[in-house]
């Protein structure tokens, strides 16, 4: 019986160890660089989700140069992180499970002043990354500056009490908020519950997750506020007419989407997908509405075999190339 007992003692620590373990906060480091690249909103050169040519009025002016936030591996900032392809224009996913705190060692490699600012998470004022009156000192690098930014992740940036265990947040840069987001300066935070997450600070209960911005770029050689001159690019994730690639899930799987809405008036969107519904916010849906900024989290269970069209409801945008597909294979 003693020997039983102290059997269950010890087995009893070894869990505790391990909760305290699989709990422990972590310092997630990212470094991040912003830079000039050039981009192509249709690299296939046609409708992708009609298998047609791009309408008149797009093709040949598909290819301009954008602002991204890249990730490298360390502080040298030479060798690039690989990303999914469906992430597209978006910088890389900053994760953080509550209780972790974040660390991004930001280097401006660009041409213009930028910073980088991060809803839901918590920061002081240096790390605020906003350009306004008072300023952090990371509020405005300039172009070959560095600044390295502490946000935090308290039970306040995970999921509230109504959703899934983990939640979406912009990350952006805020000098000239509107033109910084415009050339590309734009990127997800999911944050996890406390002990929800994987080593990695993916949600343990989901299989996949994508992330998607519906958003209309505007492209002017001259002058970008001439909106009489200007190209409007109608994207998922900065790409359009189906050339949005690689989202492909599984028969079976729990899939989690974060949608996200950003840019200007003109950027009301509504998030439609074919072939499946998702969960979001305890009623089943297959649109999810989108204003500048928006940020939304839904589940989907993946049942329905098959190619299926995902776009943007709004007429001026399904037209204007707002669409792809996403795969469901069995
Ligand atoms: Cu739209």
């Amino acid at each position: 019986m003693m020997l039983r007992n102290n059997y269950l003692t010890v087995l009893a620590l070894g869990c505790l160890v391990l909760t305290a373990a699989a709990s422990e906060a972590a310092t997630r480091e990212y470094f991040i660089a912003a830079e000039d690249v050039p981009w192509d909103y249709a690299p296939a050169g046609k409708d992708l989700t009609h298998h047609a040519p791009l309408p008149s009025e797009v093709d040949g002016h598909t290819k301009w140069h954008k602002t991204r936030f890249i990730e490298y591996t360390d502080a040298e900032f030479q060798t690039r992180k690989a990303q999914p392809a469906w992430l597209g224009i978006l910088g890389p996913i900053i994760r953080a499970e509550v209780g972790d705190s974040v660390i991004v060692h930001f280097r401006n490699k660009g041409n213009s002043p930028y910073s980088m600012h991060p809803h839901g998470l918590r920061y002081t004022k240096d790390d605020e990354g906003a350009d306004y009156h008072p300023g952090g000192r990371g509020a405005r690098v300039k172009p070959g500056e560095s600044y390295s930014y502490t946000w935090i992740a308290d039970d306040r940036s995970g999921p509230g009490p109504r959703e899934s265990s983990s939640t979406v947040w912009w990350y952006h840069s805020h000098v000239d908020e509107p033109e910084d987001v415009n050339a590309g300066l734009l990127g997800p935070i999911v944050v996890t519950a406390q002990g929800k997450a994987r080593k990695d600070g993916s949600p343990k209960d989901v299989q996949r997750e994508f992330v998607t911005l519906f958003m209309t770029f505007v492209e002017s050689a001259v002058d970008k506020s001439d909106e009489k001159n200007a190209v409007l690019m109608n994207t998922i994730n900065g790409y359009s007419f189906g050339n949005l690639a690689g989202l492909h899930l599984r028969q079976g799987e729990t899939v989690r989407w974060y949608v996200l809405g950003m840019g200007a008036e003109r950027d009301l969107h509504t998030a439609h997908w074919h072939g499946e519904t998702v969960e979001w916010n305890g009623r089943h849906t297959d649109v999810i509405e989108l204003l500048p900024a928006t940020m939304v989290t839904v589940n989907m269970t993946a049942q329905n075999a098959g190619t299926w069209l995902y776009h943007c409801h709004v007429a001026e945008h399904v037209k204007g190339g707002m669409h792809t597909t996403y795969t469901i294979s069995k």
